[in-house]
């Protein structure tokens, strides 16, 4: 019991289904506690574990953690198996630069822009902000440009393994590949194709998929645009 890890947080979200692949690919279990911010402000028992009222935060024994990035390097420090973050100083500063990037730079675009307005709204009936969508999509598209010279082309985005820096992407990837529109912004870029090509069928990947129409009918009740959550 002194040692259970509880992860907080929705499966649809991004950011959870970048923990979850960690303690995958790690082969640790864990319990996925639900955390609804769909209809309502974050509860009040995540702004206990999280003050900046996100998902995901990790409760290991008692320790607790938020913050992805932080969550996902401690979970491969503090545990056996394959090791998710390079040896090599360059492998690992490039793993840490393409972290960075989608997360300040894509992440936003990608949820909160492109796949809200493109896939969430369409489900809710709420009106579709089409400039809103447009300007994500061009900047998706710059962000893609940049990104795609930072993997080396090969099946991973750094190295010969997977890394953190897979796991932080495979999520926002398989968010536009389901969003119209979002897998021709993958394929204009040949290296980001090859990659989710690649990597989208891997068993992590599949394990921790869902399926998003069972989350749709709570997303239905919305009435106005602020009201809908963005992944
Ligand atoms: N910097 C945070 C970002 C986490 C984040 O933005 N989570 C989203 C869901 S994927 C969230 O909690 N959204 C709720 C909100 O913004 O109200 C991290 O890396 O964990």
């Amino acid at each position: 019991m002194e040692n259970s890890l509880k992860l907080y947080g929705p499966a649809w979200s991004a950011y959870v289904r970048t923990v979850r692949l960690t303690l995958t690919e790690k082969a640790v279990s864990y319990e996925l506690v639900d955390v609804d911010f769909s209809k309502a402000e974050m509860p009040a028992a995540q702004l206990q574990r999280h003050p900046f009222a996100k998902v995901p935060a990790l409760l290991h024994g008692d320790f607790s953690l938020y913050e992805t990035s932080a969550i996902c390097r401690y979970i491969d420090t503090a545990f056996t198996g394959p090791s998710l973050q390079p040896a090599d100083a360059r492998q690992l500063a490039r793993m840490s630069q393409i972290i960075a990037l989608l997360d300040t730079y894509l992440s936003a675009e990608i949820r909160k822009g492109f796949v809200y307005e493109g896939l969430f709204k369409p489900m809710t009936d709420v009106a579709v902000d089409r400039e809103r969508l447009a300007q994500s999509t061009q900047a998706i598209d710059i962000g893609f440009a940049a990104l795609a010279n930072l993997p080396d082309g090969g099946q991973f985005m750094v190295g010969d393994q997977v890394t953190l820096a897979d796991l932080h992407a495979i999520p926002l990837f398989d968010y536009l590949s389901l969003t119209p529109g979002g897998s021709d912004l993958i394929k204009a870029h040949n290296t980001l194709d090859t990659w989710w090509t690649n990597i989208r069928n891997r068993d992590s990947v599949l394990q921790t998929s869902y399926e998003l129409s069972a989350f749709s009918p709570q997303w239905r009740q919305f009435l106005s645009p602020s009201d809908c959550p963005a992944p």
